[in-house]
């Protein structure tokens, strides 16, 4: 293990890559982490969701080499692991590796050619906070890849993203929608990135915190949350279960109204959450675009009793954290991404965040929890090659 924090990570790549290969890489790409500003579990009921990019990468030196196997090597793992790239399989490779070995898979099987390669990662998203550092690995490795391969139709874009959930859900074996490969690729920095996954459109909408005199506050309860696990996979059944007894293709169609057809109290409180989140991600993206942050807040918080309550995602260490949030000036507040653990973000007037963040540490230490990490972060830019 060699992680260094306090080196910017372009740097510490070149560095560790020289040291373990005997020379330069011949690039340096990374892809950031995320937080869903709104619109939670939708994506993968064809709905609406609005993440941006956070500073956080995951940071990937690589070279060609004439062979054909990926040689891995991570600042935060131990050893050196060796991907054979025609002996790709769901199952051949584990544990982060297996991300590597899924995006090189997910490539090959669609049918673009990769060459040998050597990899030096810095992961630096943590791991287990809803910040999507699964995603941010994938599309790192996805972009070096896909520009060592000098592929003459390359795939870019939602393509790549759609190829990185490929590697997630087929590889690795994690069901989940396609908010985080698409965030990770495709957010500017600055921007929120509104994405209508049904159409795959995408909006980049200005995300100006400063002239607001705003922050977004980052408040990881370091209730570590997994979505290989069941009850991830449990909320996707149910929805699947909605859409098919109210004949839609995914809920991504239904109404309100249409709720009142499903006789099942718990499938219909699932699908309220998707139908009610939809519209409320659509209506955030209006309040964005309008520079309207009392509206956005609200939204944040009405996201957030629906998760807590309808979709039932949300644990007790999230839930104070929100409610602190938001008895210490927040304007809006929520959980963030896939839940049962993970951050909570809060849109806070800039002169409040140091109290707002003083209150959520006592109240932390006060109920004996695990001391969260707080931070304030600006909206980021997606993947993208850095040398
Ligand atoms: C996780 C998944 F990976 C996403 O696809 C999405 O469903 C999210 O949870 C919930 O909005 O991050």
């Amino acid at each position: 293990m060699t992680q260094n924090n306090d080196v910017e990570p372009t740097q510490a790549v070149a560095a560790a890559f020289a040291d373990l290969y005997g020379t330069a890489p011949q690039g340096i790409w990374s892809s950031p982490g995320r937080v869903n500003l709104i619109g939670e579990h939708t994506d993968y009921n064809n709905g609406f969701v609005m993440p941006c990019a956070i500073p956080d990468r995951v940071t990937v030196g690589a070279s060609k080499t004439e062979g054909r196997v990926l040689r891995v090597a991570s600042a935060q793992q131990e050893g050196t692991a060796q991907i054979d790239l025609d002996q790709l399989e769901p199952g051949s490779a584990e544990g982060w590796v297996a991300y590597v070995a899924g995006v090189a898979w997910a490539l090959q099987s669609k049918g673009f050619a990769l060459p040998g390669a050597d990899l030096f990662l810095d992961g630096r998203v943590p791991l287990g906070a809803g910040l999507s550092s699964s995603a941010a690995l994938e599309c790192a490795v996805a972009i070096a890849l896909v520009d060592l391969a000098e592929l003459s139709d390359p795939p870019q874009g939602l393509a790549l993203a759609q190829l990185a959930q490929f590697a997630e859900n087929e590889y690795v074996g994690a069901k989940t929608g396609l908010l985080d490969q698409a965030a990770s690729i495709l957010c500017t920095e600055g921007h929120a990135l509104l994405f209508d996954v049904q159409e795959l459109s995408t909006q980049q909408v200005p995300f100006d915190l400063a002239s607001a005199g705003l922050s977004l506050v980052v408040m990881d309860t370091r209730v570590a949350h997994s979505h290989a696990g069941g009850e991830y996979g449990d909320r996707r059944r149910s929805c699947e279960q909605a859409a098919a007894e109210l004949g839609v293709p995914a809920l991504r169609q239904a109404t309100v109204a249409d709720l009142d057809r499903l006789t099942d109290p718990v499938l219909k409180k699932r699908a309220r959450h998707i139908v009610t989140e939809n519209d409320r991600v659509v209506a955030a993206g209006q309040a964005m675009s309008n520079d309207d942050w009392t509206t956005f807040g609200r939204l944040m918080v009405e996201s957030h009793a629906s998760m807590r309550d309808d979709f039932e995602i949300t644990c007790e260490e999230i839930d104070v954290t929100v409610e602190v949030a938001l008895a210490n000036g927040a304007v809006g507040s929520r959980m963030t991404g896939g839940g049962f653990g993970g951050s909570a973000i809060a849109l806070v007037p800039v002169e409040k965040v140091t109290a707002l963040g003083d209150a959520v540490l006592a109240t932390f230490a006060e109920k004996g929890w695990v001391t969260p990490i707080i931070r304030v972060m600006e909206p980021s830019r997606g993947a993208g090659r850095d040398q």
